[in-house]
């Protein structure tokens, strides 16, 4: 492990390359043995020995160009092999050990099965190589295993050769046409049941489609089979992009760190992301395994066939597919609840990032651990940046520059200069400024201030953007960004500014201010702004109550009408803390209830309205948070929200009978209101018969779940007894299980801790599953306010507890639930200093990770 930075700025093109791999894979829980065999050339000029990667790894033997070859060190990380020739053939044999592999990372086993994680830098785990995303080879693979045991061998690319040995064991040779960086290499071995499927490319090509999935779980792989297909022929009408392969297998597995890997030709996917069925998984399950399936589909081209030239770089295949799967989904459901879905990804998960030490670009600078820059900020932010290229190219000019990019880098492993380059070729704007998003970290704010003369009937509209310092970088620029606007009366009269500078609902802000001027108004005018959430950006607008509602009531935009009310929930929750409930008056409320009575027939948007800010939301307009005053003050605005207006919400309950279950949108949509609301009654007490009548006739995971989350917070004892009825009939599906394990963590209890070791000690509980994990610890310390934020840092020790056991397993998984820790900025004084307090016995911890060193360390500077 090594705790020394790596820089951007200090890339060096690798000094060797292999162009051709063949590995021989002798499969053995402990004492699996690798041969590898490579074509190695000298690039360049220079004098150097060949310097490869290697991690936990028992090397048997090395020759070169078929002889025994003893000039060589080793050293914790690597192979160096001195005195080479500029072409060469290597031959390495080395031994590793599956079984006891439980950090997930190179070849290990899931529950039995074989399977690999090399992205971003496991495969050195496997054999020694030249572990980096610019090496590009073509790999032929053969597997050797247990025919009983393992009668599936996969690895990446068409299957070519397969034969059976004397003792049992059988083998396949694999080849990959494609030359590919070692990240996208993997191989499975196990007994599973597949579920088989062809498509056609429009070009005419089959493509034959396999999904393995556990014993007896083929039905719950249907819905992902025909999201791929969906997924396939939407890169075709959409990008023009083909599959490349005769074949395109995924496999499910139950141990997996992340969701899911884009492996050439072979994806694995955490199994979350693939079983699903009416009965266990609910709406949004189902979303979640479309969407993943997708996104790991259009990897084949952006990542795979254009990759990134190091890690630096890996928003360039990320952010971009992020967008990719975004614009799938949106097309696939419904583009308003995805943009919502998105943007509160953005203001909970990727604003709080930002704002704490570990700040960075979507593009960082420096990294210890590559593992930790899988981010919200890599990820969506980069895919914000991508929406802004299409934003403000157009969809046609967009995907101009698309099949530029491809034309121009197909093969090649490449750079975020280079798409930004592609999309400037085919366009007249200059994006050298607007390139700065990728080297700029945190989040701008646009603030809005207006003046009106009503005597000369003149209004002036100013937007100021300001970005704060963030922990790695002091200096900010004004950035380039594209603001959606609308301005509206309060009767919904809409204008025009007039210079012209909006164009189609549209200006750029690219300087540290700038003013439309309006004439000829009546009365103050409302900026509406950001419609669509055009740029990943704060907005500071301080409207009044009514304007908020006018705003809901009248802009052309739907996310601006539902944002509108988020900020006005926002405000009224702020009065709470202030003890100036009657601020939020009865104009406010008869407010409310109109936007319900009005758009009681628009189940999609109220299921969106009627969801009050979450906590981790509201954090990010304030500062020094007091966690139990502004938890407390939600609760109690949720409670009168749910008083107020529980005649037309009780009403609007009424009408949302959804029927047997269908998964359609009209009927996603009825759902999610009708738990929405559901949830409000609860909150509103004497709601218990309901909450068990839909518990009770449920014919869907949605509704089940929706019953048992509104009894959550509201009727103890309801929720104590659907939630043993659960367990019972659900303790055989793990997947299922974590819905359990997860509301039970993030019941907020004041007996909470011992609820929470009463669950490690369930026996579906496995502190080696990530998915197990990560229901109850991570639920714990994510989402559940009260518990992590205990006033007495019970909360904060805890996780801690769990993080100093757990980073010796599986460190990738421990980094990423210290998140909520390294976020101490924000909070007021005496949670800090707790927070700050157990931050330090994990640095001082011996042995500790590079994983949680980095974060700990930063947060800790
Ligand atoms: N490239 C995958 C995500 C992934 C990243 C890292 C992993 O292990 C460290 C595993 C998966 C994706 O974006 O889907
Ligand atoms: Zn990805």
């Amino acid at each position: 492990m090594s705790l020394q930075a790596k820089k951007r700025a200090d890339y060096l093109p690798p000094a060797f390359t292999i162009n051709d791999v063949k590995m021989d894979v002798q499969l053995h829980p402990t004492c699996t043995r690798v041969t590898s065999e490579y074509q190695v050339e000298r690039m360049g000029n220079h004098g150097h020995a060949l310097t490869l990667d290697g991690d936990n790894l028992t090397l048997r033997e090395v020759c070169i160009d078929g002889q025994p070859y003893t000039d060589y060190e080793q050293t914790d990380s690597s192979l160096v092999i001195c005195n080479v020739a500029d072409d060469f053939s290597l031959k390495l044999v080395t031994e590793i050990d599956p079984e006891h592999n439980q950090a997930l990372e190179g070849l290990y086993l899931s529950a039995g099965t074989y399977c690999t994680q090399c992205e971003a830098e496991g495969f050195r785990r496997i054999t020694y190589y030249l572990d980096r995303p610019d090496v590009l080879a073509r790999f032929e693979v053969t597997l050797h295993g247990d025919k009983q045991h393992y009668p599936t061998l996969l690895a990446n690319g068409n299957p070519i050769a397969r034969g059976d040995h004397d003792d049992g064991t059988h083998w396949v040779t694999w080849q990959d046409p494609h030359p590919k960086p070692a990240y996208l290499f993997a191989l499975v071995a196990g007994d599973f049941d597949l579920l088989e499927d062809s498509y056609t490319t429009t070009s005419g090509k089959p493509v034959k489609l396999e999904l393995y999935v556990d014993k007896g779980k083929r039905d719950q792989g249907v819905f992902a089979l025909e999201s791929l297909k969906r997924a396939m022929k939407w890169d075709e009408d959409t990008f023009g992009l083909e599959y490349d392969l005769d074949i395109y297998m995924i496999v499910a597995v139950d141990f997996f760190n992340m969701g899911a890997m884009e492996n050439k030709g072979l994806n694995i996917f955490n199994s979350k992301f693939v079983l699903a069925d009416q009965d266990s998984a609910t709406d949004e399950d189902f979303f979640n395994v479309e969407s993943v399936i997708a996104h790991e589909y259009f990897h084949n081209w952006t990542g795979n066939r254009v990759t990134c030239r190091d890690w630096f770089q890996l928003s360039l295949k990320e952010g971009l597919t992020v967008f990719r799967d975004q614009q799938f989904s949106a097309d696939m459901t419904s583009p308003l609840s995805n943009r919502i879905k998105h943007v509160r990804v953005m203001r909970e998960h990727q604003f709080a990032e930002d704002a704490s030490a570990m700040s960075h670009p979507i593009r960082p600078e420096e990294v210890i651990e590559m593992n930790n820059f899988y981010t919200v900020t890599v990820y969506d932010k980069g895919a914000e940046v991508i929406r802004m290229f299409h934003t403000l190219l157009g969809p046609e000019k967009f995907r101009e520059g698309m099949d530029e990019y491809f034309r121009r880098h197909d093969g090649q492993a490449v750079t975020c200069d280079d798409f930004v380059a592609a999309m400037q070729s085919v366009t007249d704007l200059n994006l050298g400024h607007f390139a700065l998003w990728y080297s700029q970290s945190g989040t701008p704010v646009i603030e809005v201030t207006t003046s009106y003369d009503p005597q000369t009937r003149r209004m002036d509209i100013t937007f100021s953007q300001h970005t704060a310092p963030t922990a790695d970088q002091k200096d900010k620029a004004s950035l380039f960004m594209p603001v959606a606007f609308d301005c509206i009366d309060s009767a919904g009269n809409h204008y025009t500014d007039d210079d012209g500078q909006v164009r189609d609902g549209m200006f750029i802000l690219d300087t540290a201010a700038k003013t439309l001027h309006f004439s000829d108004v009546p009365e103050p005018l409302i900026p509406v702004v950001l419609g669509n959430f055009s740029a990943p950006a704060k907005v500071e607008n301080s409207l009044s109550a009514e304007q908020l509602l006018a705003v809901f009531q009248y802009a052309n935009d739907t996310f601006n009408r539902w944002d509108a009310l988020q900020s006005l929930y926002d405000w009224c929750i702020h009065q709470y803390e202030l003890e100036n409930q009657a601020a939020v008056d009865a104009t406010i409320w008869q407010g409310l209830e109109q936007v319900i009575t009005r758009e009681s027939h628009n189940h999609e948007l109220l299921g969106e309205c009627l969801v009050i800010p979450s906590f981790e939301t509201l954090c990010q307009s304030r500062q020094l948070v007091e966690v139990a005053a502004l938890n407390t003050a939600r609760s109690q605005f949720c409670r009168d929200f749910a008083q107020r207006l529980h005649g037309p919400l009780e009403t609007l309950f009424k009408t949302l009978e959804t029927g047997p279950y269908q998964y359609t949108q009209t009927a996603i949509n009825a759902r999610r209101c009708r738990n929405v609301v559901l949830n409000h009654l609860a909150c509103a007490g004497d709601a218990d018969k309901l909450l068990n009548q839909q518990f009770e006739q449920a014919d869907n995971m949605t509704d089940s779940l929706g019953a048992l989350k509104a009894a959550q917070g509201h009727s103890p004892s309801v929720f104590e007894s659907l939630m043993s009825r659960f367990e019972q009939r659900w303790n055989h599906d793990p997947l299922v299980l974590d819905k359990w394990f997860g509301l039970h963590a993030t019941t907020e209890r004041t007996d909470i801790l011992s609820q929470l070791s009463l669950l490690q000690q369930h026996p579906r509980f496995a502190k080696g599953n990530p998915n197990r994990v990560r229901a109850v610890i991570g639920s714990f310390a994510f989402f559940n306010t009260a518990g992590f934020h205990a006033p007495d840092g019970s909360g904060y020790q805890f996780v801690t507890d769990y993080l100093l056991k757990l980073d010796a397993v599986n460190p990738q998984v421990a980094a990423r639930i210290v998140t909520p820790l390294t976020q101490w900025h924000n909070f007021a004084p005496d949670y800090q200093l707790l927070m700050k307090a157990q931050l330090e016995r994990i640095a001082n911890h011996k042995g500790l990770s590079g994983d949680l060193y980095e974060k700990v360390s930063k947060s800790l500077a």
